[in-house]
């Protein structure tokens, strides 16, 4: 029987490779982003296609979509928790007010669609959270400071909520991805530091070659991903994480292992 998905951040990017490949899988699935025509127009003629609007900093409309999907289709099976951007750049660049709407689109408008539709996964006791989060919610680096740490913190959170919602049934999902090729790093969709600061000019210069030389390029296939996620959320046991692409896996393995010595290290000090 065809389940019922409910995506965000459905217009572009891995978004919408992703309510692709769960329409190509005969789901049905509700595709959202802020505006419904530009979801519309980035599909063509799919009849389990159900397009709207959803701004994911709006727990109001997050609650509205989550009720009106499950009152519709009597359920939300799977929630792929997509939307996001990147504020990229060094930290003193930015302002406050970039920071915190970085944790406005990444954290908190997440948290809302995942508090809007966790209780309907609760009263039929399942349901799958898909998260995509990031191999920068593992590794941080210069340039990704604040990405990261709005990344860093949806694994936090969504790590401890998905022993939470265990009991019920509820699976999770947290996807790790490396670069992909989307509009991620595009002026459509990347904010950079704005604040002139002479001391890291050099290093932001050579940052912002590095991001325009990536821009287009980048080694994963978003369509790839997209349909790995479909079939792992067919599984009865999936497994809980999911990093894909082989810079994903060296950057998260060299920070495990630079822990690991840490760890062992702390002993000697302790
Ligand atoms: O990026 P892009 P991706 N409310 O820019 C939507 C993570 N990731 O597909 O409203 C609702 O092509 C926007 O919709 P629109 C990344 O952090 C990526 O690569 O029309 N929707 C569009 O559909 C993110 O979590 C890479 O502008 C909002 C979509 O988000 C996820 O993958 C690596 C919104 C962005 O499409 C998808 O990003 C990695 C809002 N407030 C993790 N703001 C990578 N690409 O390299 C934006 O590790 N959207």
């Amino acid at each position: 029987m065809s389940k019922v998905w409910l995506v965000t951040g459905a217009s572009r990017g891995l978004g919408r490779e992703i309510a692709r490949a769960a329409l190509d899988a005969g789901e049905t699935v509700v595709a959202t982003a802020r505006s419904a025509d530009a979801v519309r127009a980035a599909f063509g003629d799919y009849d389990r296609l159900h397009a709207r609007a959803l701004d994911i900093t709006d727990a109001e409309a997050a609650n509205t979509a989550a009720a009106e999907t499950a009152e519709r289709f009597g359920a939300i099976d799977v929630l792929v928790n997509n939307a996001g951007y990147a504020e990229l750049g060094f930290f003193e660049t930015f302002t406050d007010e970039a920071v915190r709407r970085q944790f406005e689109v990444n954290l908190f408008g997440t948290m809302n669609v995942a508090r809007a539709v966790a209780p309907h996964m609760r009263r039929r006791r399942a349901g799958l959270i898909v998260t995509i989060s990031s191999v920068s919610g593992l590794v941080s680096n210069g340039g990704g400071a604040v990405y990261s740490a709005s990344k860093f913190a949806v694994e936090g959170w969504m790590e401890g909520f998905a022993q939470e919602l265990a009991p019920f049934g509820i699976r999770s999902l947290l996807v790790e991805p490396g670069m992909l090729r989307t509009d991620f790093m595009d002026g459509k969709s990347a904010s950079f530091g704005s604040i002139d600061i002479p001391d890291y000019a050099e290093a932001i210069a050579q940052y912002r070659a590095f991001v325009d030389g990536a821009n287009g390029n980048q080694p994963g296939d978003p369509k790839r991903l997209a349909a790995r996620i479909v079939a792992l959320a067919a599984q009865d046991e999936a497994p809980s994480r999911f990093v894909f692409g082989d810079d994903a896996r060296q950057w998260a393995g060299a920070k495990v292992a630079q822990l690991q010595q840490e760890i062992a290290r702390s002993a000697d000090y302790d």
